[in-house]
Order: structure tokens, then sequence, then C-alpha cells
């Protein structure tokens, strides 16, 4: 009796979250194939990791704000499970400058075969040479969105990662010194110096991920990502794929199906290096930079960071990792 009881019991709870669940369900049923993650992105947590960064200050290499903030995020991955390998360096830029400077790497399924690298900048550019008032010209950008916004994405995937271990091995890479690039001289060699040191340096001698993701400038309100020109010309499979998953989920107003243009970011020298690597970034046809209204100015401050934009990239992201067949 006591058995027919528990199986009665059983059964009304099945028949009760069925019917649940049904009632809010739309007519698609998910298949095998198409079914999609059940981990969720966080993106206030996100958010909170831009305004953690933010709140040391402009981290230009060099300063205090900069130290700080590398070790916070070296701590940060370490509190996500993450086996963390900093790289430390001495670069030089184009004007001449020393920096002492520092890579970051947090490693999940060290020993698995197949992996994915996830990267973005986490230093900030010395000036903001863009702002519309010359007086500021000299004084370093927030990089709430041009570094800070990737960087979060990244943060919330990896505490992620640390409740749910994919099958894959997935590598979060925060590289330094992306961002004292020469912005007049045409020389595309002085940006992503940091990548540079890397693709020469790789943490793991013979390193070799399937392919590379790169976040830049994915925070901003109506942000939008076309397929950037060099992400196709090297690897345009894992562009599709992103950008299916990211359309399978909803995101299709971010992810939209344009060709952008060709910027040179810290995934050309990934790609340069036979790794392919995509770079999810907003791109603005309509602004003189091509990129977001606040880039490279003053004004590139936590405000402007709208977390469904950090929702749609850091989802995308996770379902990738999570649904990797
Ligand atoms: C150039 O403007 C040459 N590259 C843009 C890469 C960049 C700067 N990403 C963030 N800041
Ligand atoms: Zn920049």
């Amino acid at each position: 009796m006591r058995y027919f009881c528990i199986l009665f019991m059983v059964a009304i709870a099945l028949v009760g979250c069925s019917s649940g669940s049904n009632s809010a369900k739309s007519e698609k049923q998910p298949t095998v194939e198409n079914r999609v993650t059940t981990v969720e992105f966080d993106a206030d947590s996100a958010y909170a990791y831009v305004q953690a960064q933010c709140a040391f200050g402009p981290r230009v290499p060099g300063s205090e704000a900069h130290r700080l903030c590398g070790d916070y995020l070296s701590q940060k991955l370490r509190e996500h499970g993450a086996a963390v390998i900093e790289q430390r360096m001495q670069l030089v830029a184009f004007d001449g400058t020393r920096l002492d400077c520092r890579n970051i790497v947090g490693e999940y399924n060290p020993d698995a075969q197949r992996r994915i690298l996830l990267l973005a900048h986490w230093d900030c550019r010395p000036w903001a040479d863009n702002d519309p008032d010359p007086a500021r010209r000299s004084q370093p950008v927030m990089g709430a969105n041009d570094g800070a916004s990737g960087v979060a994405v990244l943060l919330e995937v990896s505490r992620q990662l640390a409740s749910r271990l994919p099958s894959i091995g997935v590598d979060i890479l925060f590289v330094d010194a992306e961002d004292w690039g020469d912005s007049g001289g045409g020389n595309d060699d002085t940006w992503a110096l940091g990548t540079q040191y890397w693709v020469a340096n790789p943490h793991r001698p013979g390193y070799r991920p399937m392919y590379g993701i790169l976040l830049d400038m994915v925070g901003a309100s109506g942000a939008t990502f076309a397929r950037e020109y060099f992400s196709m010309y090297y690897a345009q499979g894992i562009v599709d794929e992103v950008w299916r998953v990211a359309a399978e989920a909803g995101y299709d107003d971010y992810f939209i199906d344009g060709s952008g243009g060709a910027v040179t970011d810290d995934h050309v020298f990934v790609n340069r290096a036979g790794i392919p690597c995509i770079d999810i970034i907003d791109q603005k046809s309509d602004n003189g930079t091509g990129f977001f209204e606040q880039w490279h100015t003053t004004a590139d401050t936590p405000d402007m960071i709208d977390t469904a934009t950090l929702k749609a990239v850091g989802q995308t992201v996770l379902n990738v990792i999570y649904n990797f067949k």
C-alpha cells in the first residue's frame, strides 16, 4: 500500500510538471539537435564586473589601477575554478614607452584536447584622442565598453563554467596593451601588443585550440555585430556557427547578417598564427570612427553599458560552449 501511495504521488507530480510547462510552451518542440543550454548568463553579474573594473580607474599599462585590476582579474578566475597562468612582460609602444604588461589565462579542463579560446583586451587607451573636447584628448579613457565589457562577459562566463564544467576545454585569455596603438600612423602592428606577445610566446608550447572568439565593445546600448571582414576571411565557418547559435536564442537583432568592415584587432594576430579566430565587435557605419559614439572618448563610462547587450553576447558564448558537438 505504501509503495502504491508513493507511485501515485510520483505520477501526480509528473503530470503536474508536464501540464504546467506545456501551458506556457510554444508550438515548436525542441529537438535533440536544437536544444539550448540551461546554463543562464546573468547580465547583472556581468554588469557588476564592468563596474568593478572601472572602479579601479582607467587601466592604462603602468598605472596603479592597471596593476590592481590585473590582480583582481587573476583572483576572479581562480575563484571561478580556473587554473591561472600569468605572463608578465615589458613591451615597447610605438612612441617608445616601456609598458609593464600582463596577459592572464584561465584554463578549464586543461587536459582536454578539443579546446576553445575566448579572449578580450583588459587594458585602457592612454588617451581619449577622439574626445569632442580637445582639452580632454590627453586624458585616459575609462574603457567601460572598450575593454571592460568583453572582460566582464568572460568573467561571468567563467563563473558559469565553475558551476557546470563543459565537455570541452575552454581557455579565457585577457590580453594587455591592445589599445596603445598609433591612430594616425597607419601601422597596424602598433595595436594588440599583448596578443602579439602571446602569439610569439604561447602560455603552453604548441597550444592549438580549435578556434578563438574575441569580444570587443560588446556592451553598448543598440550594439550590432555585423560579420567582421577578417573574421570572415579567416574563419567564416565559425562566424556562421556563432551567428546561427545567436539567432536560435533570439539574438538576431544583435548578431545581424550584414558584412562588417575590417578591424585591426587582437583576432588578426591570432589568425596570422594559424588559429581561426572571430571578432564579435560592435560596428557603426553611420559614425565617422566606425565604432560606438563614445569610442576613445572620456564618455566611455559604465552608464552607457546596456545589460541587454551583455546578455545577448554572453548567452550566445555559453550556448556555443555547452552545445558543442
Ligand atoms: C583600430 O582602430 C586600428 N583598431 C581598433 C581596435 C580597437 C581599438 N579595439 C578597441 N580599441
Ligand atoms: Zn580602443
